[in-house]
């Protein structure tokens, strides 16, 4: 057996040195400034980490809707009582998540990519899926500490220790800016594994995700910090006991993480938070080509112009597409959907969901 297998197997967690040079370093910190230029913030809920009752559900609903998608969170240090940000919105955010390893060209080059592979590999992997990925921040001054946990809390599978974290320094972490520390072999010790965060499956508008079990108390004597270098990373054991504390220096401490199952005989929890979707599959981290978005011959499109008053019947496969509007003019237009309900069944992975208070009505008998 390797020496990494060997460590990762006895501690619960090792690192790996110099996996990733400056440039790609550089290449993935410019890809996540690109992404936060470019968020709307006007589009993202800012009380994402709020306790008031009135917000959990839209902001669980956001959280939970976050596997396929590239999400924010805000730190709850950045955001005021109203709701607004109190400093500039890229040093704001706690971190991005949960799709950016295959929505983003940079993070999915990144991920699957033959050194991470090749870590998998040494460690056994037979099947391994990325399940999700995240962009942390902990920002200078405001990032907040993660208090002790294991990630098997959060995603569950059975046999419980198929789960293995990745933790790339994209920044220097220190024991000044907030590194990980760990309690070398807690992963060996399954007893507090009632303890799961869970969705509630509720549909009345209440909490959607809720902890359940007891919760663990570690000893805080028995936590070594583990401080790494850019361009090195962690691989995190799903049973292992780890956290950090909050970022109380001017230095950021970036980091990618991405979580990784092995997919052999093994059974994700439907009462995971994160679930796979219907445009979104755990891609395998040895052959991801099911992941590559369809492309489509451009010189078939055949332009549709039609006047004031007219209409286009659209079937829900057909391809379609509209350039941009360069002209004087305005092009509004009025756009329903309509779904055949006989015998068919309405995705539980639409973002568009019937409420307590909207039941699609029936286009026949209004
Ligand atoms: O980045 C951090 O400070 C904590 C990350 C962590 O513990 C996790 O993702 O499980």
């Amino acid at each position: 057996m390797s020496d990494l297998r060997q460590n990762f197997e006895r501690d619960g967690f090792v690192v790996i040195e110099n996996v990733f040079n400056d440039q790609e370093i550089e290449e993935m910190k410019g890809a996540i400034g690109k992404i936060v230029e470019d968020m709307n913030l006007a589009e993202h809920p800012k009380s994402v980490f709020s306790t008031y009752d009135e917000d959990k559900h839209a902001a669980d609903s956001y959280f939970l809707n976050s596997s396929d998608k590239i999400r924010f969170f805000f730190e709850e240090g950045a955001v005021d009582k109203d709701g607004e940000l109190t400093v500039p919105k890229d040093k704001a955010l706690n971190k991005i998540g949960h799709g950016l390893h295959f929505l983003d060209p940079t993070f999915k080059k990144m991920t699957f990519n033959s050194k991470i592979q090749k870590i998998f590999e040494g460690i056994g992997y037979q099947e391994p899926e990325v399940v999700q990925s995240m962009y942390i921040f902990k920002q200078p001054k405001i990032g907040g500490a993660v208090t002790d946990h294991v990630d098997s809390t959060f995603l569950r599978v059975n046999p419980i220790d198929h789960l293995t974290g990745v933790w790339i320094a994209i920044d220097e972490a220190s024991v000044e800016n907030g590194c990980l520390s760990f309690i070398p072999g807690s992963h060996k010790d399954t007893s507090t594994s009632d303890y799961r965060f869970v969705r509630t499956h509720d549909t009345t508008g209440g909490p959607l995700l809720k902890f359940i079990g007891t919760r663990p108390t570690y000893d805080q004597s028995k936590f070594q910090h583990v401080p790494i270098s850019k361009g090195s990373l962690i691989l995190i054991h799903g049973l292992v006991v780890h956290k950090s504390e909050a970022n109380t220096s001017d230095k950021s401490r970036h980091a990618y993480t991405i979580h990784v199952m092995e997919k052999q005989n093994t059974e994700w929890s439907k009462d995971n938070w994160l679930q796979e979707t219907e445009q979104y599959k755990f891609p395998n981290l040895y052959k991801h080509d099911r992941l590559i978005p369809p492309t489509y011959d451009q010189s078939k499109f055949q332009h549709v112009p039609i006047s004031k008053g007219s209409l286009i019947l659209i079937h829900g496969l057909v391809v379609h597409k509209s350039e941009a509007n360069t002209s004087d003019n305005s092009r509004h237009a009025y756009a329903i959907h309509v779904m055949e309900k006989r015998n068919t069944k309405w995705s539980e992975d639409n973002f568009l969901q019937e409420t307590e208070n909207y039941k699609f009505p029936n286009l026949y008998n209004q």
